[in-house]
């Protein structure tokens, strides 16, 4: 059988990871995240798509295209976190399990980022631990996985 596959989503500007604001968000970069998760992935028995885009539309469209294809969705949603309606709107008609990262402790920084619309359609959320939210992520969304799974 062929392992579940969870899509592993990353919105703007997440592509400049390990370029600016180390303090924030660590020197690793996106590459790195995405081996971190290729490595855990891979331990756990998941397969894993994972992409970023700077793109609100094409964010939401790869959430659609979840449906029917995917087992579960991790996203770091970044700026659209805060601000997306149409994103939490996509991410609940999916009907999936999804783990919301963020690397950076939105709620001890400014009050803007103190709400996230995606946490409302999420089934958790981690934040603050860094990169290694990503393997804590996969490690939650199996086991919700396979909790769908059991009779
Ligand atoms: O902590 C997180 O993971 C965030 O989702 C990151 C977003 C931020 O808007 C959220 O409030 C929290 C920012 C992603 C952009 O990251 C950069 C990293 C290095 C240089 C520039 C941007």
């Amino acid at each position: 059988m062929n392992p579940p596959l969870i899509v592993v989503l990353n919105g703007p500007n997440l592509n400049l990871l390990g370029t600016r604001q180390p303090e924030i968000y660590g020197a690793a970069t996106l590459d790195d995240v995405e081996a971190l998760c290729a490595e855990t992935a891979e331990q756990l028995g998941l397969a894993i798509d994972f992409r970023q885009t700077n793109g609100e539309g094409e964010l939401i469209t790869w959430v659609q295209e979840c449906r029917g294809r995917a087992a579960g969705i991790i996203i770091n949603p970044a700026g659209y976190s805060h601000t997306s309606i149409a994103l939490m709107d996509a991410l609940k008609a999916t009907d999936l399990p999804i783990v919301e990262v963020h690397i950076s402790n939105i709620h001890r920084r400014e009050e803007f980022r103190h709400l996230s619309y995606v946490s409302k359609a999420a089934t958790g959320v981690i934040a603050g631990l860094g990169i290694g939210g990503y393997a804590l992520a996969l490690q939650a969304i199996a086991d919700l996985v396979a909790e769908e799974g059991e009779p």
